[in-house]
């Protein structure tokens, strides 16, 4: 075979197409499935030993100028096509293409997030627990029994099936302590203290206002421990230590020091049981319109966990004893942010949603 011969015919060829579509099928012809070049390529198994490597060396150079002239042409046709494309519409490709738009934490989440990463690091662990409750794990278990006038302050979305959207985080409290007992019956050793944090979403049927919506969160926090033998009689947990614990929550979540004061608060599930205010953060305690000219804002109900909640649970108080808290977590972030109205935080309002820098964690 003259390869020389051939390849001008070749290159004569794909100079002469005159279009892609022309080019696509003279590819084809060259190098698809019994290709005229691939054919000519591997003539060299046909030819005696001597001359294979002649021949090979010279079919290869033929193969690569005729790939590269198709290559050449390709390129060519297509910035044809691209230009007529660009021609045919009004497509700047100067113009600066639009940026995807970045999303950002519900300021919620960050909070949620940093009051997680708090206690963890005082030793707390997350618990989790159904949205949808039973009667008894909401109400009775927290010595909120049926006829109880505290049921009134908390009313709720019913289920056909006699469940409940939970209206607050507490009934994880009794779950947890509940199982600890069974297990520790089933001879996995529980070790007091126990610690937790349970944040999660609670419904109630309320009005809407500027404070309230009917889905919201709370952060709830559980400690018990072991009444233990001291110098000085006996020694539980202490609302010195909720107190404490509450102040070095506050200060980090409002990023600056705290005054706290304990007001006496009726939840039939702690006793005694407190409304927790802190220095107005606003006017720092001198009285303003947010404050109502107090210098103090209500910011979490918390208590001595309830004798009876912990017999519930199998656990004798005069053994065991605890405290508990329940935060709103919007309340802790309207707080922080300075935002006047709870709504804002589920309107899906881009505008507000994106205003919230996530401190690095
Ligand atoms: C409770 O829910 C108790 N379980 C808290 C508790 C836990 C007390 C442990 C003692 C020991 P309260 O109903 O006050 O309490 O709600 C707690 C917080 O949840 C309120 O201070 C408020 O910040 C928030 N909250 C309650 N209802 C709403 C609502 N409708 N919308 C937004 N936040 C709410």
């Amino acid at each position: 075979m003259d390869i020389t011969a051939k390849q001008e015919e070749w290159l004569q060829a794909i100079a002469a197409a005159s279009d892609g579509v022309a080019l696509a099928e003279l590819d084809k012809r060259l190098f698809g499935q019994g290709g005229e070049v691939l054919g000519m390529v591997r003539s060299v198994t046909s030819l005696p030993k001597e001359e294979r490597p002649t021949f090979g060396k010279a079919a290869n150079a033929v193969k690569q100028a005729v790939e590269a002239a198709l290559k050449e042409r390709r390129e060519g046709f297509e910035q044809v096509e691209l230009e007529k494309d660009l021609s045919a519409t009004d497509f700047d490709p100067t113009e600066p293409g639009s940026k995807p738009r970045q999303g950002a934490m519900h300021p919620i989440t960050i909070v949620q997030n940093e009051l997680v990463d708090l206690f963890t690091s005082m030793g707390f662990q997350w618990e989790d627990g159904p949205e949808v409750e039973s009667e008894y794990y909401n109400f009775d278990a927290l010595n909120i029994p049926g006829d109880h006038p505290a049921r009134e302050s908390q009313d709720t979305f019913w289920l056909t099936d006699g469940n409940l959207l939970r209206t607050h985080t507490s009934p994880v409290q009794v779950r947890t302590l509940q199982r600890l007992v069974k297990e520790a019956k089933d001879g996995k050793a529980w070790e007091p203290p126990l610690k937790v944090i349970v944040p999660g979403r609670c419904f109630r049927s309320e009005t809407v206002d500027k404070t309230h919506e009917h889905s919201f969160y709370q952060m709830e926090g559980l400690v018990v421990d072991r009444v233990q033998e001291g110098p000085d009689g006996k020694r539980g947990v202490s609302t010195a230590n909720l107190i404490h614990t509450m102040k070095t929550c506050l200060r980090v979540i409002l990023e600056r020091d705290v005054e706290v004061r304990l007001r006496p608060g009726f939840f039939p599930f702690v006793e005694p049981g407190f409304e927790l205010d802190v220095n107005c953060p606003f006017c720092s305690g001198k009285g303003c319109s947010v404050c109502k000219q107090s210098g103090w804002i209500e910011i979490l109900p918390c208590g001595m966990v309830h004798p009876n909640v912990l017999k519930e649970c199998g656990l004798d108080p005069e053994e065991y004893t605890g405290f508990a808290f329940g935060m709103g977590l919007q309340r802790v972030v309207m707080l922080r942010y300075g935002i006047d109205d709870i709504r804002h935080f589920m309107g899906g309002n881009l505008r507000f949603l994106s205003q919230f820098p996530e401190v690095p964690r």
